[in-house]
């Protein structure tokens, strides 16, 4: 990739309600990505590899926990500062951030949230200091929306569970240590399991052929009569509402993450039309490209407002799933709309790895299908609005 010259867009002086805190923590952030990801992501999507140097970074910038209090390794932060570091990593790379997301909101969280003391001791500290991955298993090969219709399944055998089952689009499977596993127990009700790596019977082969989210490991978690001894359940909250608890957390670190991809959109192109020079003007001074940049900083402006209220609602402990649910969906499409206009603006260039913007635009692909497909986030909006569910 060329040298990353990234100025970030701030259309509405939304600096300005940010505190110095949160200045200082997205600084670090944007400057790790611009040193560490930028110069390695392209080679590390080509070759469809998940870059395991950057790990030791991501620890450090804070992008493990977040929010998780400093107590058990994380960096106590807002959920401002948390969106920030979502948005600074996804500039760089979905990939990179889902990595960070998983780690973070679907395995540090449920630990942190419905683990023993004995769990969080074990876990949180290793996992936020990068020195242990996580994945998290809800979807399965015919339960992917509907996460409710899971057949991984548990017994109790006296001293210890027997786990069977497989889940299939998993990040972060191939090299995870632990696993953050749902699944039924023999009345049908919903539990969290920690299947670690090295457990008889559990697998994690890795999925090939993505034209997406290259640089990040997806893979399935196979649990063939894994016996999982019973102080590796998570005991404090149990039903369908436990894991989707954790998404909520997620899908709001993916609606700033989007911001970050469309920015990096936008400022590529909006520099590339400054420069490229077609009928002896630069094609910033054409109509139809002033058209294209200017309806993209709208968007991202919007964006922004949407995901800074939702981080206050956030730090008041007052959004809801449908909030979080509108501004994830509303992001992504948001930043995936960009991205195909940004590779337009590029002309042939557009379709090559000298630019990110191709990379941004195949990665969103995931995004907006991951953490609840665009129609299901629309049908949690409907569901919100009208009192009806129709997603059955
Ligand atoms: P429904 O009957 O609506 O709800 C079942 C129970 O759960 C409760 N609940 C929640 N609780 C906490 N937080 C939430 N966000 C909740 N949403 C619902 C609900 O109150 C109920 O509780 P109770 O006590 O009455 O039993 O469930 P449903 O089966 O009708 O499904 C609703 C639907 C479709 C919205 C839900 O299944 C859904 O969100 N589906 C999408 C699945 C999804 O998002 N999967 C994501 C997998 S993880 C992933 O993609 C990671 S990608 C990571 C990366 O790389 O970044
Ligand atoms: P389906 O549920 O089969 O949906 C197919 C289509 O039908 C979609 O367009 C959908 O919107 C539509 N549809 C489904 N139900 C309805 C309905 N009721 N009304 C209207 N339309 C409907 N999962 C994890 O558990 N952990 C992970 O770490 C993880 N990482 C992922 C990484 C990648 C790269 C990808 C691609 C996926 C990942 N997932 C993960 C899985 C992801 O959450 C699912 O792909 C997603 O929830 C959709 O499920 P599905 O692919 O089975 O599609």
């Amino acid at each position: 990739m060329s040298q990353d010259l990234f100025q970030s867009p701030d259309y509405y002086n939304i600096d300005d309600l940010l505190s110095e805190e949160h200045q200082m923590v997205r600084g670090a952030a944007r400057d790790w990505v611009k040193r560490e990801v930028s110069p390695i992501i392209e080679e590390a999507a080509q070759k469809a590899e998940f870059p395991t140097s950057i790990i030791s970074g991501l620890a450090e910038i804070g992008a493990f926990g977040p929010y998780i209090p400093e107590a058990y390794g994380g960096a106590g932060l807002d959920q401002i500062s948390y969106g920030l570091i979502m948005q600074e990593i996804e500039r760089g790379d979905s990939g990179v951030r889902s990595t960070a997301s998983v780690q973070s909101s679907l395995v540090m969280f449920p630990i942190f949230a419905y683990g023993t003391e004995k769990q969080k001791q074990k876990f949180l500290p290793k996992l936020a200091a990068g020195e242990m991955m996580g994945a998290f298993g809800l979807t399965e090969p015919d339960h992917g929306s509907n996460p409710g219709g899971m057949i991984t399944n548990f017994k109790d055998k006296g001293d210890h569970y027997l786990l069977n089952g497989a889940k299939m689009w998993i990040s972060n499977a191939p090299f995870c240590d632990v696993a953050v596993v749902w699944a039924k127990n023999e009345e049908g009700r919903i539990h969290g399991l920690l299947v670690e790596r090295g457990m008889e019977g559990f697998s994690t082969p890795e999925t090939h052929n993505k034209w997406s989210l290259r640089a990040s490991a997806t893979g399935e978690l196979i649990f063939d009569n894994v016996k999982v001894p019973k102080e590796n359940l998570l005991p404090r909250k149990s039903g369908l509402g436990a894991p989707l608890s954790c998404l909520d957390s997620a899908r709001y670190g993916i609606a700033w993450g989007a911001i970050g991809a469309a920015m990096d959109c936008y400022d590529t192109a909006l520099r590339y039309a400054k420069q490229r020079i077609q009928f002896g003007k630069p094609i910033a001074a054409f109509q139809l490209q002033q058209k294209k940049l200017a309806e993209m900083i709208t968007e991202i402006t919007k964006a922004q407002l949407l995901a800074l209220r939702l981080g206050q609602l956030k730090n008041e402990g007052k959004a809801t799933t449908a909030q979080i649910s509108m501004a994830k969906r509303n992001n992504v499409e948001m930043a995936i709309k960009i991205a195909r206009e940004a590779r337009q603006i590029l002309g042939g260039m557009g379709i090559t790895g000298d630019y990110s913007i191709m990379r941004h635009m195949m990665n969103l692909e995931s995004v907006i299908t991951y953490e609840g497909t665009h129609d299901i986030h629309l049908l949690i909006t409907g569901m919100d609005i009208t009192g009806i569910a129709a997603f059955k």
